[in-house]
Order: C-alpha cells, then structure tokens, then sequence
C-alpha cells in the first residue's frame, strides 16, 4: 500500500501494465468488443492515475506554501473532451500509442467514445474552460466552482430542416474523471426567515431559520497543467437532499411527501438551462445561482476556519472571488451573511472582506440579458439574502447621495433594487457595488460598458473599470486540434511557443517563403478533408477541399447575423442561376449552432439555412460553385475539428454586440481569415494580423447607433438591386414552396425599421468584401501568405496571457 502511494510509482509502472490491469482486473474484460468503449474506459483510468498523484502534491504544495487563493465561481464550464488534453499535458501520448497496439485500435478512435462534458451553452463557458487550462498552466492556485449538472447541454438533430431538442445523459456511462467527496459535503438553506435575538454580549444578531435544506456534494475534477506537474481542481457541486428532511415528512405520516421533496432538491442541479443571453427569470435557475454561490463560499470558508479559526483579518488577504458575469453574483450577499450570521461578524468588517474579495467579468452589452429577479420570488427563496440587498442598497444609494446632492433621477438609475411596474433585484448592479473590480471582455467592450451600461457607476468608481481581453488556451485549440501544424510549427520554429504563444511571431519571415507556406497550405488541406469527412458523415453534404471553406459556427442569435450570411448565400446562388460567375469562386458554407429552445426566431432561422441549402445543393448548376451545409449539435469535439480546416471565418456580428467572440481566436490561430465587422475581438484580431490580412466591413459601432433613429431597410432593399433580388426571392417562397408562410417573420425581421441588428444595412458591404476574398483566394500564395500571417499573429489571444493579466492586475495587484 505504502509504496503504491510513492510519487515514483507513475515512473515505475509502465502504461500498457496499467491499461492491461485496468481493462481485465477493474473493468473485468477480456475482448475489446464492438465499441471501443470499455477500452477507453481503461485508458481513461490509466490516465487518472497519474493525474491523481500530481494533484496530491499540488494540494500539498497549497496547503504549505499558503498563497492566495483564487475562486472562479461560474454556472458553465464548458470542458468538452478530457483524454488527449491529458495525454497533451502529461506528455504521454507515445506510450499510449505503444500501448494501444496490443487492442489493434488507435488512439483517436478510443478517443473519440469519450462524451462531451457540455457543461455550458458556448462562449462564457468554454472561456472558463479555457481559463482554468491557462491557470493550471502558469501555476495559479486557481479552483474552478461550478455546478455537476445530470444533464449538460441539449444535443440538437434536424427533422426536416427543424431544431429538434434531446437530452444529454452524459453521466450515464459513468465518468472517470471526477472523484466524489462526500466529506466535503456542504448545506444550503433555503425559504423559511429571518429571526432577530441577540447574543450572550447582547448584541443584536439575524439568523435564517425554518429553512428547507439541501445538501451540496463535490465532485472534483483535475485540472492538468501542461508538463509542470501541477493540477488544480474543478470543484463541481451536485444537490441532494438531507436525510432528516425525508425522515421529518415520512414520521408526519406521508411517505410521498418526501419522495417529493428528494426530487425538489435533486431537480436543482438536473440541468443545465439552454438560454445563452435572454434571461427568464425562473426559479429554479436562482436556486442554482445560490446554490453555487453559498457550498462554494462555505467551501472556502470552512478552510479558512479550519487553519485559521476565526481571525479573518488576513481572509481578503489569501482569498479571491471571480464572479462569471452576474450568475454567481448572489455570493456577494452570501458571504455578507455567512461573515456576520455564521462568523459574528458586524457590517463594516464584511463589508470589506466581501468587496476586497470580490470582482466580477460582464459579458454582454444586450440590456435584455442582463439578469433582474424578482424581489417577491428572492424574499421568499431568500428572506436573509434580500434583507442583506436591501442593507447594501441602503448604504450605497447614501453613497451616491453625498457624491450627488439632489439627483434623484440617478438614484434611481442606480438603484440594486429596479422600481418600475414590480421590483425586482438588478444583480449586475449588485456585483458593480459589491466588487473592486469590473471587467469586460474585449477593449470595445470595456469602453461601451463605461459610456454606456455603466455609465453611472464609471463615474462614481472609474478605478474599478479595467479591460481583460478574451483568450483561448493553444494547448487545446492549436496543439491538440491541428497535431499536423503543431508538428510543422515545432520544425520551424521549436516547440516553445505552446506555453509561450507570442513566440509565433518568429513564424512571420517564413510567410513570404514559398517552401513554407507550401507545407502550410498542406496541412490545411489535410485538415480540410477530415472536415470534409466529418460533414458528410454529419450533414450528409459533400465538401471538396479544394473549394473555400467558409465557416460561421457559434449560437444561433440574431445579433450573430448568421441571416446575413444566409442573404449572401442566396445572392451567390442566384448569381450562378443567371450565369454571372466572374470573379466568383467555388466555396462550401458551413453554418453551425444551437438556438435556444425558446427561441423562436432563432429557430427560423436554422429551418432558412437547412432549406437554402437544400435547394443549392439539389441544384446541378451549383455544385461546382456553392456547397452549403447545416452542422448538426455543434459542440466543443465538433470545433476541434471544423476550425484546423477553415479558410474563412465569419464573425459578423452587428457592431456594439458581441462582447468579444472566442472562436474568432481559435480559427485565426489555425491560420483562417476573418471576414468580419468592428465588433468585440474582432478589432483587436485586425490590429494584430493588420488590416491588409483581415477582411473588415460594415458600419462600426457609432454608425451603428447614429442610424437607428432614421434606419429604412426598405429603402436600403429598393436601392439594392442585389439585395432585392434576394428578398424577392425569400418573399416568392423559393426555398419554402411547399411550406408557405414559414420565414414570413423572418422577411418581416430585416425589412422592419426597428431591426436592432441591421442586416439590410450592411448587406452591400458584405457582399463587397466577401467578393474581395474570392479574389484573394483566386490567388493562392497570396491566400497562403494571409493564412501563415494570422496563425503568427495570433500570440496576443492565447488565454494565458489574459490570465497573466488577471493575475497582475486584479487578484495579485
Ligand atoms: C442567464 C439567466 C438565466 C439563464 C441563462 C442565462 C445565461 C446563460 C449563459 C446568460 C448568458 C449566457 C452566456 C453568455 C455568453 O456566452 N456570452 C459570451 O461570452 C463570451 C466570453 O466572454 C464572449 O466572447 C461572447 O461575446 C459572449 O456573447
């Protein structure tokens, strides 16, 4: 037993020993069988074990050297895949190969059995995935709290160019990746109220009582840095329900009573909710946000008394709190309760542990997305929380009181609590009041939030303002996605730049050299064909790698405008119908995302893309020219492969929307071209790559909104001939003559003067610039050049660099 738990046990036993004790002895099997899937399994558990002994000793590590503690509170985590990643990091993947020989099986089809952990909806939870990487990876002790949902993401199929919504039951098969801690469980209260008494000293103190508990149990995942022997951990929480709640029911009698309420607190973490930015306001989902936000605030909390009883004056010093965007943000209230309710704490003392602990990252500039709940459901959820809102309030409108003498108005304005028809709790306005710290997610961003959404609060605090710019971790998106590039890179220039991405720079000499940029494309055309492959097995459309691979892949939104990619796909097939192919060149579209269930125009619009893309790929006339597919449950698997064999990046969001955009950052990395607007990241991709090397287009973000007052898209459509063309052909019912009536909202959408995303506006100069790529793809080496000069360029977006900066500007400042 002892020298099981040596630290060289991983260097002394071999992996194919490992695999083989696996497969037979825990797993019990003899042949590989049909699936690969017990094999993986054995893999998988292989694996673990060496994780498993890094993680010990990163803990270890923890515990003595005693360093500030950074929390990433997030509803998403949006970790996809697991195996290669450690492979990748614990630099193993040979002996794996090796060992895989004897099952005659390779390593990416056992790979491949492996379920996605779909644990967010898309871009702010794969961010936080991606952050955690990077945290591990420059060795911050960083631990991810999140939630364990039974079911992650839907996965999406098409009928009949429809949206049809399944579950996800990614558990089913067991995951070999987390480690159960029940003695780390924690309780959760909620309901019941308020009780004022006071204490031996006679002070007066509040306790929440008559609550209905649940209890949260940790799972925990290791988080692998890259070759640095250190592992953080991913601490996701799942409820159930207490035992003396059951029994409290079952002795009064009704034995389904408390069944019932088992399944009231099993339901909290049963799923994740699909809704990437319009919020709905429903229970349950503040159940969720509360209960993350208080097991991870007693998590830390319990640590911290456990070493340091109950002398918190160096708590804010060795502790820290990143709230990501406002679903979290109840824990300002809760560690306001748990420092005074729980740890005798009076007002100021918390106070100041609380906003020294705590910052928040905003991640969107929608209004309609920012989150409000109703004071009558949080009172009744959360009687002690709303109490505590409630004080906050108080204090800080005196706050702004003093600043402004009389302005009533901008009380209001800033008000956590919203009048207006009900109340209801504005909880951005919660995390600005109660963080040191706010940032938005890209520099366009940050400066729309400080003159606009947070106009009133950069005023009153412009210090706590300041910009991280999204990244995304090279290791998964480069090194792991495009083995073939991460093989020419390390020939051409070492293999440095996987933790240092910066170093890609050295590549741009290499783009002006013909040998070069020959293996490059090479590699790009590999990666083509395997996307080619995956889209016919998946969308049933054939795609030629020697065509331009144009790409949009991400939520559907309307803010998104992937109907304006559509608008141009209908103008190039109607340009091929009439003949007029000059300068056109031949290009396969690929559209991909999920649209929330609720969501009804973002429905319509997949059923408009699944059925443009029926009748151009019917079209004999197209095919040398226009290929378009629809790519079903788009996923974090999926975009591994789609972005190493992408040409054409479409990020072509109206201007002021997207915050930032990441999968921006992963196609430029594997050498795509961005067809883009000003918008989030985008500007600072082209001020990276340089303008000659990105193709830009449409209003910016002032012309944005200087035209709403007098925006009249049918006038835009009349004087348009192309555009015309191209609503004629949507009002005809060319791509829905046996479903009548079907895109008539859609119709409606762009031609409406009140359309917030302008698609009709920006038409012509889309259309103009992706005509400037054809032209530029007609070239080839030029193409090649291009491509090479984004990989290079693309250094800046590496989430460890943005995670350096959180680091040295908010947790460590
Ligand atoms: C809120 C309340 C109730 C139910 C669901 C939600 C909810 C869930 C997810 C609201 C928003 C989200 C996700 C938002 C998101 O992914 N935003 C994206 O964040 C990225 C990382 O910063 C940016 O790059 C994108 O621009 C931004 O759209």
């Amino acid at each position: 037993m002892k020298t099981e738990n040596q630290p060289s046990r991983n260097s002394q036993i071999k992996i194919s020993d490992d695999l083989r004790r696996h497969f037979e002895l825990t797993l019990g099997r003899d042949e590989v069988g049909e699936s690969h899937h017990y094999l993986y399994k054995a893999l998988a558990m292989t694996v673990r074990d060496r994780l498993v002994e890094q993680w010990r000793n990163t803990r270890e590590r923890y515990r003595s050297e005693e360093p500030k503690r950074i929390n990433y509170l997030s509803l998403e985590f949006l970790m996809g895949r697991s195996l290669n990643n450690a492979l990748l990091n614990l630099d193993i993947e040979d002996d794996v190969r090796e060992a895989l020989t004897a099952y005659a099986c390779s390593l990416e089809e056992v790979e491949s059995e492996e379920l996605d952990a779909g644990l967010g909806n898309g871009g702010l939870g794969r961010l936080a995935a991606c952050f955690l990487d990077s945290c591990a990876n420059l060795e911050i002790p960083v631990t991810g709290y999140g939630i364990r949902y039974q079911y992650g993401m839907f996965h999406q199929k098409i009928k009949n160019g429809y949206q049809v919504e399944s579950p996800d039951p990614w558990l089913r098969n067991g995951n070999v990746w987390e480690i159960e801690s029940p003695d780390s469980t924690r309780r959760v209260k909620f309901f019941g109220r308020s009780e004022y008494y006071q204490d031996e000293q006679g002070k007066p103190k509040v306790r929440w009582v008559d609550t209905h508990d649940v209890l949260a149990v940790p799972y925990d995942v290791p988080i692998p840095g890259y070759k640095n022997n250190t592992v953080n951990t991913l601490r996701l929480w799942k409820s159930e329900a207490t035992d003396e709640f059951d029994l409290e029911e079952f002795n009064a009698g009704s034995y389904t009573d408390a069944v019932a309420a088992k399944n009231q607190a099993e339901q909290i973490t049963m799923v994740l909710y699909p809704n990437d930015a319009s919020e709905q306001g429903k229970e349950l989902r503040l159940r969720q946000q509360y209960f993350l936000a208080s097991a991870s605030l007693q998590d830390v909390i319990g640590r911290w008394v456990r070493r340091n009883g109950r002398d918190f004056s160096r708590f804010a010093e060795k502790n820290g709190f990143q709230l990501n965007d406002t679903h979290p943000t109840i824990a300002v209230a809760e560690l306001m309760r748990l420092l005074m309710d729980e740890h005798g704490m009076d007002w100021d003392s918390a106070w100041k542990i609380t906003t020294d602990t705590m910052a928040y990252t905003n991640h969107t500039l929608l209004p309609e997305a920012l989150e409000a709940w109703s004071v009558g459901l949080v009172g009744q959820l959360l009687p002690r929380l709303l109490d505590i809102i409630f004080e906050i309030n108080a204090r800080f409108l005196k706050e702004v009181a003093k600043k402004w003498p009389g302005d009533s108005d901008r009380l209001q304005r800033m008000s956590i609590i919203g009048e207006g028809g009900h109340k209801s709790v504005r909880m951005a306005y919660l995390a600005l009041v109660g963080s040191h710290s706010v940032n938005g997610v890209a520099a366009l961003h940050t400066q729309l939030l400080k003159e606009g959404l947070f106009k009133d609060f950069y005023e009153l605090w412009p210090e706590k303002f300041n910009n991280k710019t999204n990244g995304v971790t090279p290791r998964r998106w480069l090194a792991h996605s495009n083995p073939e590039l991460r093989q020419l890179l390390n020939d051409t220039i070492g293999n440095e730049w996987i933790m240092e991405l910066d170093r890609l720079e050295k590549l741009k000499p290499f783009a002006s050299k013909r040998k070069f940029t020959e293996r490059f494309m090479a590699v790009k055309r590999k990666n083509k064909q395997k996307l080619a492959e995956l889209v016919l097995a998946d969308c049933g459309v054939e795609f030629d790698p020697d065509m331009l691979f144009d790409v949009q892949v991400k939520r559907i939104h309307e803010y998104k405008r992937q109907l304006l990619n559509v608008l141009h796909i209908i103008h190039l097939y109607d340009r091929i119908c009439k003949g007029d192919t000059d300068g056109m060149q031949p290009r396969c579209v690929l559209i991909g995302g999920k649209a929330a269930p609720g969501y009804v125009m973002a429905k319509s619009i997949i059923k408009l893309i699944n059925n443009v893309a029926k009748v151009v790929n019917s079209d004999p006339k197209a095919k040398d020219w226009l290929r378009v597919a629809f790519f079903p449950d788009y996923r974090v698997s999926a975009m591994e492969i789609i972005c190493p064999g992408t040409d054409l990046s479409e990020q072509i969001s109206t201007a002021g929307k997207e915050a930032s955009g990441t999968g921006n950052m992963k196609f430029m990395m594997n050498g795509a071209v961005t067809i883009g607007t000003l918008d989030g990241a985008n500007i600072e991709i082209r001020e990276a790559v340089g303008g000659e090397n990105f193709f830009l287009f449409g209003m910016n973000a002032a012309e944005v909104e200087a035209m709403r007052s007098h925006y009249d898209p049918q006038a835009v459509i009349a004087a348009d001939e192309d555009l015309n063309k191209v609503m004629d052909m949507l009002r005809r019912g060319h791509f829905n003559l046996s479903e009548v009536g079907v895109f008539d909202s859609i119709i409606a959408a762009i031609e409406s003067p009140t359309d917030p995303w302008m698609t009709a506006a920006d038409f012509r100069s889309y259309v103009d610039a992706q005509q400037r790529v054809a032209k530029a793809y007609a070239d080839k080496h030029h193409w090649a050049e291009m491509a090479v000069l984004n990989t290079a360029s693309s250094g800046r977006f590496s989430s460890d660099r943005t995670i350096a900066q959180y680091r040295d500007e908010i947790w460590y400042k």
